[in-house]
């Protein structure tokens, strides 16, 4: 081997090594935003799943002359925000998660949810909407369901997940059937099956996909 070629083999090396820095270095500088990009959208949807949640049983006990319901919907407008336009949120729509279905459809779920709130926190005890507190609970139902299912689409517990599945399924089917009061909807009823149908029907893999 001549001299030339064992200079030529030892700068390539060096080369490669200092790109192999570079790298490392842009990697750790973004890691923050990096991880944030290439988050999966469920921990986002449980927030707001949650919030819903909070929502149907702050507008029930608002009905009820309870003052703990308008602190569970100042409480559920928080959780919603912070799902919605969190770091996270901006850091997935900067990686170019933004045209997804998956994101698409939590926009939406969080725009119907964020009507719906507007029209609980103005909810007067003594003119309820009708079917009100039918209406409450199926909403809470389906909310806990969806919640079941974006926890089972994570993955963490095999048997466990097909199980929550199934059972978070089967608590949205029941209340829809619960849902369906039997009289025209008005506004409120509309806008609570708007968030409901968004919540039944979301855009994530079914589980038996993702093993
Ligand atoms: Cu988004």
């Amino acid at each position: 081997m001549n001299i030339l070629t064992i200079i030529l083999a030892v700068t390539l090396c060096f080369g490669l090594l200092s790109c192999d820095r570079n790298a490392d270095l842009q990697h750790s500088g973004n890691s923050m935003e990096n991880t944030h990009a290439a988050m999966p959208m469920q921990p986002l949807t449980m927030l707001l799943e949650h919030g819903i949640s909070m929502m149907a049983q702050g507008a029930e006990l608002k009905l009820q002359g309870s003052p703990h319901g308008d602190v569970m919907l100042a409480q559920s407008a928080d959780m919603l925000r912070r799902a919605m336009s969190g770091s996270e949120m901006t850091a997935m729509h900067k990686g170019g998660q933004g045209q997804s279905p998956a994101m698409q459809h939590t926009h939406d779920l969080g725009a119907a949810a964020f009507d719906l709130l507007d029209m609980m926190m103005s909810l007067q005890m003594d003119k309820p909407p009708k079917n009100a507190d039918i209406l409450h609970h199926a909403l809470n139902m389906a909310a806990q369901g969806a919640s079941l299912k974006s926890l089972a689409i994570m993955g963490m517990s095999h048997d466990i997940d097909v199980f929550m599945q199934q059972h978070g399924m089967q608590m949205q089917q029941e209340s829809l059937a619960l849902s369906k009061t039997g009289t025209a909807p008005d506004v409120y009823q509309a806008t609570v099956l708007k968030v409901m149908g968004l919540l039944v029907s979301d855009a994530s893999e079914p589980l038996q996909h993702m093993h």
